[in-house]
């Protein structure tokens, strides 16, 4: 019995979170991924399709995807809300969206808005909780995090947990805070 107990524990704990990290073209997506797992700035390219790392937070384990955010791409998201090869498990959909938002890209907010909402509309995603990274803080007249809480109106949305963290990729300010919601989220401390 205790045996059973064990290896039912192990699986439940050991388990990888899924996670898609979107936003449009260029606001830091996977200058992001790279900084949770090497915490170094890479040199990126446009990505064109996904980047895929697994990435390990106080012995919790996130299997985040990277996906690409240029206008022809963003169609293809929802190809990455469920996955068939891993339908055997419990959390076969994402339990967390990351959004990446470049706070100075004040002319894209209103776009950046018709996709977290039509995320959010997704069935596939009723049971994700949203972490909105207001990134590149660094850059001379951004956006705050207020300001970018506020022209998405996150306030409004009531059926999905979610957390807005102003950060820099750069740096890698901001980003421990943001992996430190996801994990209370699922209860580590
Ligand atoms: N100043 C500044 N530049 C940043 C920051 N984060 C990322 N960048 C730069 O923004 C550019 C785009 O970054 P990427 O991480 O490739 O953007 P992306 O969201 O993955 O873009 P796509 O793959 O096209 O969707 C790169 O030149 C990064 O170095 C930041 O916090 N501050
Ligand atoms: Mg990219």
């Amino acid at each position: 019995m205790g045996l059973i107990f064990a290896k039912l524990w192990s699986f439940f704990c050991n388990q990888e979170h899924k996670v898609i990290i979107v936003g449009l073209d260029n606001a830091g997506k996977t200058t992001i991924l790279y900084q949770f797992l090497m915490n170094e700035v890479v040199h990126t390219s446009p990505t064109i399709g996904s980047n895929v790392e697994e990435i390990v937070v106080k012995n919790t384990h996130f299997l985040m995807w990277d996906i690409g955010g240029q206008e022809s791409l963003r169609s293809s998201w929802n190809t990455y809300y469920s996955n068939t090869e891993l339908l055997v498990q419990p959390f076969s959909f994402p339990q967390f969206i990351i959004l990446v938002v470049d706070s100075i890209d004040r002319e894209r907010l209103t776009l950046t808005r018709e996709e977290l909402y039509r995320m959010l509309a997704h069935e596939d995603l009723r049971k994700a909780a949203v972490l909105i990274f207001a990134n590149k803080q660094d850059m001379k007249g951004c956006m705050t995090a207020a300001e970018i809480s506020k022209s998405l109106t996150l306030s409004s949305i009531k059926d999905h947990p979610w957390h807005i963290q102003s950060c820099c990729a750069l740096t890698g300010e901001g980003l421990c805070q943001g992996l430190e919601w996801m994990t209370s989220r699922i209860g580590v401390s």
